[in-house]
C-alpha cells in the first residue's frame, strides 16, 4: 500500500503564484501577508528576487479565475493560490460574484490539473471579514499550508 501525503517543510524547488483582488484591499492585503509569512517560515524564498513565489494583482474576486488560469497554464508553477474578499452587501452582486470565483476556480483547477487553492472570503460584513483576516485569526497562513501541502502532494502522485 501507498499512501501518498503532502509535505509543510522540505518542499525544495516549489514555485508558488498568488493572485490576489485588489477589492477589500483592507483585507485582501493581510490576507496576501498572513500568506507570504507562513511560505518564507516553510522554506520559500518570498523575497522580491524570489524565482520561486510570484504575485499577481487583480481589480476583483471577478477577475481571480482568468489569471489563475494562465498561471496555472504556464508551466512555471506547481501551486497557485487565490486571495479575494466578496463581502455581502444590499445588492444581488455578492451571488454573482461568489458564484463566478467558485466555480471559476475549481474549473481553474480540474481543467489544468494543478491545484489552485480557494482563498476567498466570503462573509455578511466587513468585521467578519476582518477577523479572519488578522483580528482573530488569519486565514492568509491556512492558505499558504494548503498551497504547500497540495503543491507537494501532486508532485509526488503518479502521473
Ligand atoms: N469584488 C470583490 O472581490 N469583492 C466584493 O465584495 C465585490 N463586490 O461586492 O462587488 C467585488 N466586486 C468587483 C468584481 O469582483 C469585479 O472586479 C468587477 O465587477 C469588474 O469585473
Amino acid at each position: 500500500m501507498t499512501v501518498f501525503e503532502g509535505r509543510f517543510t522540505d518542499v525544495g524547488a516549489l514555485r508558488i503564484a498568488v493572485v490576489v483582488a485588489r477589492f477589500n484591499d483592507l483585507v485582501t492585503s493581510r490576507l496576501l501577508s498572513g500568506c507570504l509569512d507562513c511560505l518564507s517560515r516553510h522554506g520559500i524564498d518570498t523575497g522580491e528576487a524570489s524565482g520561486q513565489l510570484d504575485v499577481a494583482w487583480v481589480p476583483g474576486s471577478f477577475e481571480i479565475p482568468l489569471v489563475a488560469q494562465r498561471l496555472a497554464t504556464s508551466g512555471r508553477y506547481q501551486v497557485v493560490v487565490t486571495l479575494g474578499a466578496v463581502i455581502r452587501g444590499d445588492t444581488p452582486h455578492f451571488d454573482v460574484v461568489v458564484a463566478e470565483v467558485s466555480k471559476g476556480v475549481a474549473s481553474v483547477a480540474r481543467d489544468t490539473g494543478v491545484p489552485v487553492i480557494f482563498g476567498v472570503l466570503t462573509t455578511d460584513t466587513l468585521q467578519q471579514a476582518l477577523e479572519r483576516a488578522g483580528i482573530k485569526s488569519n486565514l492568509g497562513w491556512s492558505y499558504g499550508l494548503q498551497a504547500l501541502e497540495m503543491g507537494s502532494l501532486m508532485a509526488g502522485l503518479p502521473r
